[in-house]
């Protein structure tokens, strides 16, 4: 990777455009000029890029003349406003919302599982949702052994997938609820301390939420295989931060725990912590601040045919959004492929 990039960064105040410009220069992703935007709320604010400290500029619709590459980081609604002209300028986008990660001219990318859906990009590429991306990373190779017929997920996610203040709320809540005063209650329906959530993101008309609808749509287009039935019940859980994941996967032929324990110790991005007798399993504090995707508990479920159950656990602001962005832009810097298509 000789040649050097002008990167923009939407969104490069929040928590995810935090880990964005911190993991850009731990890997050395090859920057000539790092650019972060927010709203005019952040203009002229001082971030670090390494060692550097940059001025964060106002997102306009100027910002990329001259930028080869925006990782986009602010929402679905900016990302649906600026991402065609940051196209239009023939600047590549690495978008983390949901905007544009369906629409069948944009491939949707995990790095470890569909690299090569980048090459047919034209100009936007989408990163899937954080609980998507864990699960996938784990199912790919069992699923090229002994294909997945149907996976039942439920999701134990953390409060930093809502953003820094829901961080501070689980906090504040905890005091609270220790000093015996009632909970202020502002960023979810109710009181997340010492509680659970059966609800991320709004409900559908058919009682299921966004949240469970992207991971069975999502993985359906990251595998390439619409014939997966996924069902999903995404829940909030009173953790900082890593999202954990028990996931029930049915196979069209037999897997033995053996052979799965196998398939993932070999496999990219997976770190396997599968040894009951020593108690060892990975849990959010295992994977908070790491790159893999950690998987345990791994064992038969015989109530099912060929049926197999799994632990998943991710840090989510990582592997869930900053770190497979940037896996994504060293992809296509290595093919050669940060460049607008015409
Ligand atoms: P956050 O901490 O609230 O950060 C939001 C960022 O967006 C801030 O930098 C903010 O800038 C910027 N922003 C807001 N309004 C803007 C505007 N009008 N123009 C320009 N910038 C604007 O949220 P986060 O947790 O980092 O998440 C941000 C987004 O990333 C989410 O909405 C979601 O789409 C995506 N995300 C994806 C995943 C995933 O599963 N892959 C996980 C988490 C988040 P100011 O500081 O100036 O307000
Ligand atoms: O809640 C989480 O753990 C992950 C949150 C993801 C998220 C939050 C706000 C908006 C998304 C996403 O990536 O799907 C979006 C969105 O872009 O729709």
């Amino acid at each position: 990777m000789s040649k050097k990039y002008r990167v923009a960064v939407v969104g490069a105040t929040g928590a995810v455009g935090h880990e964005m410009r911190a993991i850009l220069a731990e890997r050395r992703f090859p920057v000539s000029e790092i650019l972060p935007l927010a709203s005019e709320r952040s203009a002229g604010i001082d971030l670090e890029f390494g060692d550097e400290c940059v001025t964060c500029k106002e997102l306009t619709r100027d910002s990329f003349a001259g930028v080869d590459l925006a990782l986009f980081s602010a929402g679905a609604a900016i990302s649906r406003e600026y991402a065609p002209i940051a196209r239009d300028a023939g600047c590549v986008v690495i978008d983390n919302s949901s905007a544009w990660r369906m629409d069948p001219a944009v491939p949707l990318v995990v790095p470890e599982v569909n690299p090569d859906d980048a090459e047919w990009h034209k100009g936007i590429i989408a990163n899937p949702n954080c609980s998507t991306i864990q699960m996938v990373v784990a199912l790919k190779p069992l699923h090229d052994e002994a294909r997945i017929v149907r996976v039942v997920v439920s999701t134990y996610q953390a409060v930093s997938g809502t953003g820094a203040k829901a961080i501070t709320e689980l906090i504040r809540q905890s005091d609270e609820i220790l000093e015996g005063t009632a909970p202020l209650i502002q960023v979810y329906p109710y009181q997340i301390a010492f509680n659970c959530l059966p609800q991320i993101d709004a409900f559908l008309p058919d009682g299921g939420t966004k949240e469970e609808q992207k991971m069975v749509d999502e993985t359906k287009k990251i595998m390439g295989d619409d014939s997966i039935a996924v069902s999903a019940t995404c829940v909030r859980v009173p953790v900082y931060n890593g999202h954990s994941e028990s996931v029930n996967v049915q196979f069209e032929r037999d897997l033995s725990p053996e052979r799965a324990r196998e398939l993932l110790a070999a496999a990219p991005g997976v770190e396997l912590r599968d040894d009951p007798a020593n108690l060892l399993y990975p849990m959010p504090i295992t994977a908070t601040g790491t790159d893999p995707v950690y998987v345990g508990r791994i064992r038969r479920d015989s109530t099912i045919p060929h049926g197999l159950n799994l632990w998943v656990v991710a840090d989510n602001v990582r592997k869930g959004a900053a770190l497979n962005a940037v896996q994504i832009a060293e992809l296509l810097a290595e093919r050669d492929l940060i460049r607008v298509p015409r």
